[in-house]
């Protein structure tokens, strides 16, 4: 797959990176690393986000590559520049968010790069997936470490070790594998500083987060014997805290800290009002599954889903499709 993608990423002068809307560690780190691949053979590479990128990742992107979306000023010719167009960490198209018009309206070669579980990807013209890769950076960095002689540049080193550490839970998950610990090892050994990488990434509460967990801690909600929790934020909670969505950010693992939990959940409203839940599963219940009923998904032990419906009636499907999940994968 790997030799497909470089030949792919050969074929094309102007390549433009995007990663799904509310760009996480790993789409941003992958996009940054494969940017700076990309410039120093010779090519352009832009990187454009929607909404903005995250005030934690600032600090993968020194040289202020990234791009806000911005469809109404410098982007109103977004669709006509490039020769390819990659989206990374997802692979489909509407997970671009407000990008997927202008991707839509594109005569450029469409592509996804992606490790997530997913049937075949509709939408593009090439796909590299692997389901097996811990991260997207994991991906990325397969590509680029036997293709650059020596060290990889500083910058490209930060954003690849970031992003497995964005996909792994800082090494907890259990797609942590040996071969992520190698390239991390790797990175390490090039200069990567994997304390400031953590406190940059995820020391960086802010009061109003800190309210806001509070908040909804206090509604904690345990079924089936305590082998669901829940938590729950509507946009009210958040404006009573003065908090935004981005602080919502890891507080579904509040909940999976619980002893005996199998599936912990996070739903939110989200800023344009509909209904959405994240899943996290210990090991043995397929979250994946029942994420797919509301034409969500993610991994088998991580997933989301997003549904135009009231918070509480959503709330209520997902734990009667949970609990049957449960009584499937719990034997
Ligand atoms: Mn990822």
């Amino acid at each position: 797959m790997l030799d497909r993608f470089a030949a792919f990423l050969d074929c094309h002068a102007k390549v433009l990176l995007t990663t799904h809307e509310n760009p996480d560690g790993d789409g941003v780190g992958a996009a940054i690393a494969l940017a700076a691949h990309l410039r120093t053979r010779g090519k352009e590479a832009r990187i454009v986000v929607t909404p903005a990128l995250p005030e934690n990742l600032r600090f993968l992107d020194p040289e202020g590559w990234i791009e806000a979306y911005a469809p109404d000023g410098a982007h109103q010719d977004l669709a006509a520049w490039p020769d390819a167009w990659l989206l990374i960490d997802a692979s489909e198209p509407h997970r671009m968010g407000a990008l997927f018009g202008a991707f839509e309206g594109t005569r450029a070669v469409r592509a996804c790069l992606d490790h997530h579980l997913k049937d075949a990807p509709k939408g593009f013209d090439e796909e590299f997936t692997d389901s097996t890769a811990s991260a997207s950076t994991e991906l990325v960095y397969d590509l680029v470490r036997p293709r650059v002689g020596g060290d990889l540049p500083p910058v490209m080193a930060q954003a690849l070790y970031a992003g497995l550490v964005s996909d792994t839970g800082n090494f907890r998950h259990s797609n942590t594998t040996p071969k992520v610990h190698h390239a991390a090892a790797d990175l390490i050994a090039q200069g990567v500083h994997p304390a400031r990488t953590f406190n940059a990434l995820y020391q960086t509460a802010t009061p109003a987060k800190l309210k806001l967990f509070g908040r909804a801690m206090g509604g904690l909600q345990l079924r089936d014997g305590g082998r669901f929790a829940y938590v729950s934020v509507t946009r009210a909670d958040l404006s009573a805290c003065g908090a935004t969505h981005e602080d919502l950010d890891d507080l579904v693992e509040e909940p999976r800290k619980l002893k005996g939990v199998e599936v912990a959940a996070l739903f939110s409203e989200t800023a344009d009002g509909r209904a959405k839940v994240s899943l996290r599963s210990r090991e043995r219940v397929d979250v994946n599954a029942v994420c797919r009923q509301f034409g969500g998904g993610g991994h088998r032990l991580a997933s989301g889903a997003k549904v135009a419906q009231p918070l509480d009636a959503f709330m209520a499907q997902v734990e009667a499709a949970v609990v049957l999940q449960m009584a499937r994968d719990i034997v």
